[in-house]
């Protein structure tokens, strides 16, 4: 019996591309996992290769970075929002034109093999190469929200400020801001009148110390609108039931949550990773390394299978 068992339970093995082929052709539900690596032949530099953010920031020695992911960390975020601000204008989708890769997720979109594109990117080509089944797991530039009134706008109303490097202030906040400042001035004149009459009140008195409006509003500035809003667990809980195919592309892995992804998907599920750098922290089945743009490419044209040309999804 243990043998029968053994027999049942035993996962096949997944090595080589021919694998990988064979793979793709028979997924019905396939899951795939995105990061900065598909993005980066369209000219939006990644994170962590030495020519990415974090080596230019370096570089420029403007910031004490322990780890690129700081930049996009909600606590170091909020206490120093020049950072993000100072280089987000690199990766917002401007002028940029979908890769080979972001097409090939399309392309499973289209033969109805797509479950979910998770993507950690924020530039949001996925949805301009017209993939509707994508989770943008760190949020996107489409909304954004006030970290103190939690006022949300279109990414639109912030984009000057990203293009200009500067940090976006809220509006509703500032509104505030302004009717409370007002309110101050009035206060004070009010108290100067009394006290011109010889009739100082006791309420305020003792608060006259030099302050600027500004102090005594006290609250320093109106909330900074933070850029990138999301959900992911929901997805990922019903996904994790049906997906028959994990293919991971220009990803480092290394960022929480969609590091965490290959722990909450069943280990029977084979995983295909795509990357021009080798991971030692995880163990996907079949590694594939190299330019992504060029393995689907590949891929694509063992399994006949046609990538859509750049003025195909731009234009459908
Ligand atoms: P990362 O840590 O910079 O890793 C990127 C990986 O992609 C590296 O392992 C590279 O070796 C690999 N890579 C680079 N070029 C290619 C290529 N042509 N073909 C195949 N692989 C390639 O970035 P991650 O995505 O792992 O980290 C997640 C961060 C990066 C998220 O917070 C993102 O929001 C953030 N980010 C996003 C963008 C974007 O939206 N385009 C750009 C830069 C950073």
């Amino acid at each position: 019996l243990s043998r029968v068992l053994r027999r049942r339970t035993k996962l096949p093995q997944y090595n080589t591309v021919d694998d990988a082929v064979e793979l793709l052709r028979n997924a019905k539900k396939v899951i795939v996992l995105s990061g900065a690596g598909i993005s980066t032949s369209c000219g939006i530099p990644d994170f962590r290769s030495s020519t990415g953010l974090y080596a230019q920031l370096q570089q420029e020695g403007k910031y004490e970075l322990d780890d690129p992911q700081q930049m996009f960390d909600i606590q170091y975020f909020k206490e120093d929002p020049e950072v993000f601000y100072s280089f987000a204008k690199q990766i917002y989708p401007s002028n940029f034109t979908p890769s080979p890769c972001h097409r090939w997720i399309k392309l499973l979109e289209d033969r109805g093999v797509l479950l979910r594109n998770y993507t950690q990117n924020i530039d949001t080509l996925e949805s301009l190469a017209g993939v509707t089944k994508v989770l943008q797991c760190h949020g996107s530039f489409k909304t954004a929200s006030c970290l103190r009134c939690r006022t949300r706008v279109p990414g639109q109303t912030i984009e000057p400020y990203i293009l200009s490097s500067q940090i976006p202030y809220c509006g509703i906040c500032r509104t505030q801001r302004d009717a409370e400042l007002e309110a101050i001035k009035v206060y004070k004149a009010q108290r100067r009148k009394e006290k011109g009459k010889g009739r100082a009140t006791d309420w305020g008195s003792g608060n006259d110390t030099g302050e600027s409006d500004e102090d005594e509003w006290g609250r320093g500035e109106p909330g900074i609108m933070k850029a990138l809003d999301s959900e992911f667990d929901e997805c990922l809980f019903h996904d994790r039931e049906e997906v028959d195919l994990l293919v991971i592309i220009g990803t480092s892995l290394k960022v929480a949550p969609v590091s965490e992804v290959l722990t909450h998907i069943p280990h029977s599920v084979p995983q295909i990773f795509i990357n021009l750098t080798p991971i030692s922290h995880v163990h996907p089945d079949i590694c594939l390394l190299g330019d992504a743009d060029t393995i689907v490419t590949y891929l694509s044209s063992k399994l006949g299978w046609e990538i859509p040309p750049p003025a195909a999804v731009l234009h459908s």
